[in-house]
């Protein structure tokens, strides 16, 4: 399996109305609804015309954080685990991701699973990186160590590392993968505790890429593309090295209001 290579993407088809009331760290801006509907548009836009088939489901307004897909699956190849999120409002979402999934799985192939202990175990895609070689997942308020050693069983061939994030909402509102050997991480002082982290437990040697502000480190790699925020300039100039695959740019600012990074509206897998 070539990692960062994808055919499909489970994606929510429309943003609710509900999304200003979407759970966030701090105080923000009302979310302008007709914006965050037009990047949400222009992102699925890009991913379909990379190739990617979307895989929708709708939006409900019981759940203003629905959009955020990432966090209530996490998909390798053709394995997919259904999470519970740690966040009590977010955990009815999974309902609806596990229906579609069920609906597509025997056509598709799809190997299904998921955290069975709903009680005590709880588990957000946002914590949760793979490198191509392992997993990295952040123990937060929303994941953990019994979330995790339920997602070990489901993905036993690969080796799973957790790293403390004491601050933040994820594991990923500080990092991702920019290609096998690199991680593109901010320079902040809770990103560099989970660096040091990473470079004592991990499994492989990573290169890492700093970029200043938290927000930026969270970029989007699939099918030799590259999409970053539109809001962080430099982290586009600073990818201007990674010459090999394509560099795009999408405004995620309405998102970001409610901690909302790139990853986290798709979750890809592949057949
Ligand atoms: C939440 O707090 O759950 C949402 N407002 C944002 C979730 C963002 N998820 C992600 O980046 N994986």
């Amino acid at each position: 399996m070539k990692p960062f290579f994808y055919t499909h993407a489970l994606v929510c088809e429309d943003i609710p109305h509900s999304l200003n009331n979407g759970l966030s760290l701090d105080d923000h801006e009302p979310i302008d609804l007709d914006l965050a509907r037009r990047q949400h548009q222009s992102y699925l836009d890009i991913l379909e015309k990379s190739g990617l088939k979307l895989i929708k489901i709708q939006s409900d307004e019981n759940y203003s954080d629905g959009v955020f897909v990432e966090d209530t699956s996490i998909a390798l190849g053709n394995k997919i685990f259904i999470t519970n999120p740690g966040a009590v409002s977010r955990r009815g979402e999974t309902e609806q991701v596990r229906v579609k999934y069920s609906q597509i799985a025997s056509d598709l192939g799809l190997v299904l699973g998921g955290i069975k202990d709903l009680e005590n175990s709880f588990l957000e895609g946002g914590d949760c990186m793979f490198t191509g070689r392992e997993f990295i997942i952040g123990l937060t308020t929303r994941t953990n160590q019994s979330g995790v050693d339920e997602f070990k069983e489901f993905f036993s061939e690969y080796p799973v590392i957790t790293c403390q994030v004491t601050e933040g909402l994820h594991l990923k509102s500080f990092m991702s993968m920019l290609n096998e050997d690199t991680i593109l991480i901010s320079s902040s002082k809770e990103a560099q505790l989970i660096h040091e982290q990473i470079v004592q437990k991990a499994n492989f040697k990573y290169n890492f890429v700093q970029v200043p502000e938290d927000s930026a480190a969270n970029i989007l790699v699939f099918n030799n593309m590259m999409l970053t925020s539109e809001e962080y300039e430099s982290v586009y100039e600073t990818m201007n090295e990674f010459n090999s695959i394509s560099r795009l740019k999408t405004r995620n600012s309405e998102f970001k209001k409610i901690d909302g990074c790139l990853t986290c509206r798709c979750v890809f897998f592949t057949i």
